[in-house]
């Protein structure tokens, strides 16, 4: 049993694992950065290492002064949360051969699964609906031009090694094709040191829906349902919320069995998510795999009432676990709301002094944050400082709720995207629930001329 946890992460999320270790009798390490001395992680956790100065390279992502905390504190388990080493193979396989348990699945793993490519293959394997596309490697232009009309256009070019829209792009036609094959290919060794492309038809006016997973360590394999996560703005997600208000029961039923398939058919254990793309007429197709938790889960937790951290931990721990069957029904309506350090017609982060600040509260409203009045967001890192999440009986009591609690929020000292996030749910299109991954395209560019129109 795992008695004691080293959180490899910070802000928000690192906060969650702390209190559930807390729930469980567990002792907490946290690790922190020069500039992270006043965090709450810190603050909270049972014991703290300093592992480094601000900057990311060398702290969060310090594998060995990481590991050194561990070694010196004396964990049994390393928590990754997301971002930093979440999904990063060589993490996974030092801790286990360290003898400190990884809370996540195993290393190779995480490796088949952050090859786009070789995942999409893998679905095709099992029986899951994959995207019409080619493989990878082409003998020749002539070839690739072929694979290409037998697609037909439009069709988008994405990185092996890429994910979460990095590296993509949308070929319109056959004389664009080349260019642009050469171009994605660049990007992709220079983003990514693996130049590897694969080729997909162009799906239009798709819904970004994604199925939580948790897989044990004796073959039990089950789903939580679904979360909409198409309100992005360039691949960056703002808002999300489960159910997805289009899906229905049978859909539900079937996306949620093919998810479960791929994950029994890559020996998944612990937390993961499988994304699909979802088109107006319903079809829904693979998209890919994250295996870690992500910063939306606490819309699944609320809506099935289930921990997600703690059952990772449970699992890690070698239980079994307690939900044996894939939830197909859920209670309510949950959304969740990114509250970023932001301009929020810009979206530029903007760190700084957070003077005061207030935080919603009642009957389905919860806050997870690690900020407080006093708090200096700092320049080093992502520019969360909140996620509001709101659970009610239905979508629309659901938004009536995140409004009165946005309402609510104060936060003074540096701007926010809380009112961009008050425009998103008085927008009729939001909430009639019919949009897709293109609904915040242009949003910007709206309000600028919406903001001149008023001056
Ligand atoms: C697509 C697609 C349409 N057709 N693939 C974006 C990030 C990565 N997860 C894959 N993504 C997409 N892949 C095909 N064949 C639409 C998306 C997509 C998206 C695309 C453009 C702008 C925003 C988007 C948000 C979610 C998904």
């Amino acid at each position: 049993m795992i008695k004691k946890v080293l959180i490899a992460n910070r802000g928000e999320i690192a906060l969650r694992v702390i209190r559930t270790c807390k729930e469980l009798g567990i002792k907490s390490v946290a690790v922190f950065s020069q500039a992270d001395a006043d965090s709450l992680h810190v603050r909270f956790a049972d014991e703290a290492v300093c592992i480094g100065p601000p900057d990311s390279a060398r702290s969060y992502l310090n594998i060995p002064n990481i590991m050194t905390a561990a070694e010196i504190t004396g964990v049994d388990a390393i928590h990754p949360g997301y971002g930093f080493l979440a999904e990063n193979v060589y993490f996974a396989h030092i801790c286990n051969d360290c003898g400190v348990k990884f809370i996540g699945p195993p290393g190779d793993v995480i490796r088949l699964m952050g090859d786009k490519s070789a995942a999409r293959e893998t679905a095709r394997k099992a029986g899951v609906p994959i995207i019409p596309g080619t493989e990878e490697r082409f003998s020749s232009n002539e070839e690739l031009m072929d694979a290409c009309e037998s697609i037909g256009y439009p069709l988008i070019i994405k990185a092996s090694a890429g994910g979460g829209g990095k590296g993509m792009r949308v070929v319109e036609s056959p004389e664009f094709l080349f260019k642009a094959y050469q171009q994605a290919a660049s990007e992709a060794q220079s983003a990514f040191g693996n130049d590897r492309v694969y080729i997909e038809k162009y799906l239009q006016q798709v819904r970004h829906v994604e199925f939580q997973i948790l897989g044990d360590e004796h073959g039990n394999v089950i789903h939580l349902g679904e979360r909409d996560c198409s309100i992005q703005r360039r691949h960056q997600k703002l808002i999300e919320e489960a159910p997805c208000p289009v899906l229905t029961p049978r859909l539900r039923q079937e996306m949620g069995r093919a998810a479960v398939k791929f994950a029994r058919a890559v020996g998944y254990t612990n937390a993961g998510t499988i994304e699909f793309l979802l088109t107006p007429e319903g079809k829904f197709y693979f998209m890919e795999m994250n295996t870690r938790i992500q910063v939306e889960h606490p819309i699944t937790e609320e809506i099935t009432g289930v921990n997600l951290v703690k059952e990772q931990i449970r699992i890690a721990s070698g239980l079994e676990m307690k939900h044996k069957k894939s939830f197909n029904t859920c209670f309510g309506h949950a959304i969740e709301c990114r509250i970023n350090a932001e301009d929020s017609v810009t979206f530029q982060p903007v760190p700084g002094l957070i003077r005061n600040c207030h935080f919603p509260g009642g009957l389905g409203v919860r806050v997870d944050t690690a900020i407080y009045p006093g708090y200096r967001v700092q320049p080093f890192y992502d520019s969360m400082l909140a996620k509001l999440i709101v659970h009610a009986e239905d979508r629309d009591e659901a938004i009536a709720r995140m409004l009165r609690a946005l309402g609510e929020f104060e936060i003074e000292g540096i701007p926010t995207t809380i009112d961009f996030h008050q425009r998103v749910f008085r927008d009729p299109v939001f909430t009639s629930g019919r949009y897709d991954v293109g609904f915040l395209v242009g949003w910007d560019h709206r309000q600028i001329t919406s903001q001149t129109a008023h001056t």
